[in-house]
C-alpha cells in the first residue's frame, strides 16, 4: 500500500443517479492514462457522505469489476451509522477490496475511546485491514501522538490517511511506525509529505493531475527534489484555480474536456458556474 491512490470522482446523472458508464471511463482514465497505483473509493471526493448505502455499494461493486486486480482498492466505509459502515466493510471485504479505510467518526463531540471502540467494531466485524482516515480540517477529530499510538497498535490498522499539514506529527509518527503506511491528503504540499516520508498520497486532483503526482512520487525516491518541485509549482497554478470554483466540479470539468464524463454533482453541490468553466478552460494546457 505505497504510491499514489486517486480519491475517486462520482459521476452522477442529472436526477442524483450514479452514470456508470462515467464511472468507468473514469476509473479507466486513472489507470491506463494517470498511471497511478491505486484508487481511493467512497472518500470525500466521492461525495460519499451524501449517498444512501445502496448507492455506495453500487459504486463499490462497479468499481471493483472494472478494475479487476489492475491497482491496489481502498473502500472508505466510515459512517456515523456502525451498522451501515459495518454493511459496507463486509461488502467491500467480499468483493475484494485490499483495504477497508474509514473517516474518524464526526459531528458529535466524541471522546478518544468513543472513536477507539468505534475502530474496535468495523474491524472485528470485518476481518479486513484498517486506514485510519485522519482529517482533522473537516471532522475536528485531532490525534495526538499518544492517541495515535492507541489507534495504530489495534489490530488490522496498517496505516492513516494523513490528511493534516503538521509535518513533525508525521516525522514523529512514521519514525515510531516505519512499518505502517501514512498516505498524505493535501494534494498541494503533497511533496512535502513524501519528503517527511510519507508512504505516497491519496488525493482528489490525482482524477486528473495524477501522472504528475506519481512524477513527483517517483523523483522523491531518487531525492530530486528540484524537480519534484517544479512539477509541485505547475499542479499548485491548477489547483488554486480549482479552489476557487469548487474542487471537484472542477475535476469533473477537465474530465468532460478531455472527453470523459465526469457527470454531474450530487444535491445539494451546485454544478460548476460559467466562470468557473471559463477559468478550467484556461488551465487546460497546464494538465
Ligand atoms: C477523499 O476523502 O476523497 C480525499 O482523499 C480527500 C483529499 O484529502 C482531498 N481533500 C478534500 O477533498 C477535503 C484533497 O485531495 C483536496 O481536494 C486537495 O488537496 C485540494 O485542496
Amino acid at each position: 500500500m505505497k504510491g499514489i491512490f486517486t480519491a475517486l470522482i462520482t459521476p452522477f446523472h442529472g436526477d442524483g443517479k450514479i452514470n456508470e458508464k462515467g464511472l468507468r471511463q473514469v476509473v479507466r482514465h486513472n489507470i491506463d492514462k494517470m498511471g497511478v497505483h491505486g484508487l481511493y473509493v467512497g472518500g470525500s471526493t466521492g461525495e460519499n457522505f451524501l449517498l444512501s448505502k445502496e448507492t455506495k455499494k453500487e459504486i463499490f461493486s462497479i468499481v471493483k469489476e472494472e478494475v479487476g486486480t489492475q491497482v491496489k482498492l481502498i473502500a472508505q466505509i466510515g459512517s456515523l451509522n456502525i451498522e451501515e459502515a459495518i454493511e459496507l466493510g463486509k461488502y467491500a471485504t467480499d468483493l475484494g477490496y485490499d483495504a477497508l479505510s474509514s473517516v474518524t467518526p464526526y459531528y458529535y463531540k466524541f471522546s478518544f475511546n468513543e472513536i477507539k471502540n468505534y475502530y474496535l467494531q468495523l474491524i472485528e466485524a470485518t476481518g479486513n485491514k484498517m486506514i485510519i482516515y485522519s482529517i482533522p480540517v473537516l471532522t475536528g477529530v485531532n490525534f495526538s501522538l499518544g492517541e495515535f499510538d492507541q489507534i495504530l497498535n489495534l489490530p488490522n490498522v496498517i496505516g492513516v490517511k494523513f490528511t493534516d499539514s503538521d509535518f513533525v506529527k508525521l516525522e514523529r509518527l512514521k519514525r515510531l511506525y516505519p512499518e505502517k503506511t501514512f498516505l498524505f491528503g493535501f494534494d498541494e504540499i503533497m511533496l512535502a509529505g513524501c519528503v517527511f516520508n510519507a508512504d505516497g498520497a491519496i488525493g482528489s486532483t490525482y482524477n486528473v493531475m495524477g501522472d504528475k503526482a506519481v512524477a513527483i512520487y517517483n523523483l522523491v525516491q531518487e531525492e530530486k527534489i528540484k524537480e519534484a518541485m517544479e512539477i509541485q509549482s505547475n499542479m499548485n497554478q491548477v489547483i488554486e484555480v480549482m479552489i476557487q470554483h469548487g474542487v471537484y466540479q472542477s475535476i469533473k470539468e477537465i474530465l468532460k474536456l478531455k472527453g470523459i464524463d465526469g457527470g454531474h454533482m450530487k444535491f445539494p453541490f451546485s454544478e460548476l458556474s460559467g466562470e468557473g468553466k471559463e477559468e478550467v478552460k484556461k488551465i487546460m494546457e497546464l494538465i
